[in-house]
């Protein structure tokens, strides 16, 4: 009888196969946009050799925020309250910088409940990757408008949102996030290479990825619909991302693309589709997306990025070993420390 050889699986830089980068099996709907972040997720993390355990998943509370548990199964994960996402991750990061934080939220976590949380999350340039996995609606309470919904747009009933929508690409780029940019759950290609660099980013990364709920907001009239995204979607500039470990060269025309070396050697070409677009020009970002709000056309691409700016860790002149891994004697002054500093205020 012929004997089959053992399938030897594929394994990627670190010499582990992308099974180590699963998770759980999805509860959520069939179709639901997040499935597919979820997805990019676990092939950008597989790709890029980072290590699963030195990963923290963060998340607050909406179908977004249970991803986690769809992906990265060998990683960290802490589940918090509703938009309460970017307080635990400043504590869990300060705690541990070696580590990589990795954020999930909805657009109702972030633009809606946890604003005050998000706006001096981003101001902070705390070294993380926030993702918001935006649909426009509060998918898990049943699709209830969120903040990021259109000026226009309806719910299946037929109600029209006749409030603006925050545009958090725009205040993550004023606020003083370093990387900002704009995906599609259906767009593959740019939704993996952009979370390929965010990974080699060392800053805040915001990543607003439009993803459309089937259950209560795929519907004519919806702005965050499969139908609409395949229709009014602009890309800014198509993303190619070379990582440090596999440098090769590549041909390219240095006058239509611009290059970004990352902080871990890596570079982020970006070839430029609006004309004469230069990513590092802050003003000049925030304009485009006030000026595609008018047009009703929605931009994707990487908007900013800035691997200039000190990060939180920088400012706060963190020792190097993490806070959480040094002992009670190092961490916790001994009580005649704190005698000696009320003898120095009296
Ligand atoms: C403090 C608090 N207020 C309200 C709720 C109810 N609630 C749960 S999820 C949610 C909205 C989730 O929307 P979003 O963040 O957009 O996630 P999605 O489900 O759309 O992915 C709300 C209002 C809650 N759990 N906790
Ligand atoms: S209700 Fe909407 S957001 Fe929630 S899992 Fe279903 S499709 Fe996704
Ligand atoms: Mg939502």
């Amino acid at each position: 009888m012929a004997t089959t050889a053992p399938v030897t699986p594929k394994v990627n830089y670190i010499g582990l196969p992308i099974l180590e980068y699963r998770g759980g099996k999805s509860t959520l709907c069939a179709g639901c946009g997040h499935n597919a972040i979820s997805e990019r997720i676990v092939d950008a993390f597989y790709e890029m050799g980072v290590q699963p355990e030195r990963i923290m998943k963060l998340s607050g509370i909406g179908c977004s925020s249970k991803t986690p548990a769809y992906f990265l199964s060998r990683s960290h994960s802490f589940n918090g309250v509703h938009g309460r996402m970017p307080a635990i991750a400043t504590g869990a990061v300060l705690a541990n910088h070696t580590m990589t934080a990795l954020g999930l939220s909805g657009d109702g976590d972030t633009a809606s409940i946890g604003t005050g949380q998000f706006v001096h999350l981003m101001r902070r340039n705390l070294p993380m990757i926030y993702i918001i996995e935006n649909n426009g609606v509060y998918g898990l309470t049943k699709g209830q408008f969120s903040a990021t919904a259109d000026l226009g747009s309806t719910l299946k009933t037929g109600v029209v949102n006749d409030l603006p929508a925050i545009d958090t690409c725009a205040l993550a780029i004023q606020l003083g996030a370093t990387f900002v940019g704009r995906s599609f759950s259906g767009d593959k290609k740019q939704l993996l290479s952009m979370m390929k660099a965010a990974i080699a980013h060392k800053g805040t990364v915001l990543l607003d990825v439009i993803s459309p709920c089937v259950t209560f907001n795929d519907h004519e009239g919806s702005t965050k619909s499969y139908k609409f995204m395949q229709g009014n979607v602009e890309p800014i500039n198509e993303i190619g991302f070379v990582a440090s470990f596999d440098e090769i060269e590549v041909d390219y025309d240095s006058g239509q693309t611009y290059e970004v070396e990352m902080h871990d050697g890596s570079s982020l070409r970006l070839r430029k589709l609006l004309e004469n677009y230069d990513p590092t020009d802050k003003a000049n970002a925030v304009r485009i997306l006030m000026e595609s709000e008018l047009k009703n056309e929605i931009l994707t691409g990487v908007f900013y990025i800035n691997t200039e700016k000190p990060t939180f860790i920088d400012l706060l002149n963190l020792v190097d070993v993490p806070l959480g891994t040094q002992p009670e004697s190092v961490t916790r002054p001994p009580s005649s420390a704190l005698a000696a500093l009320m003898d120095a205020l009296k």
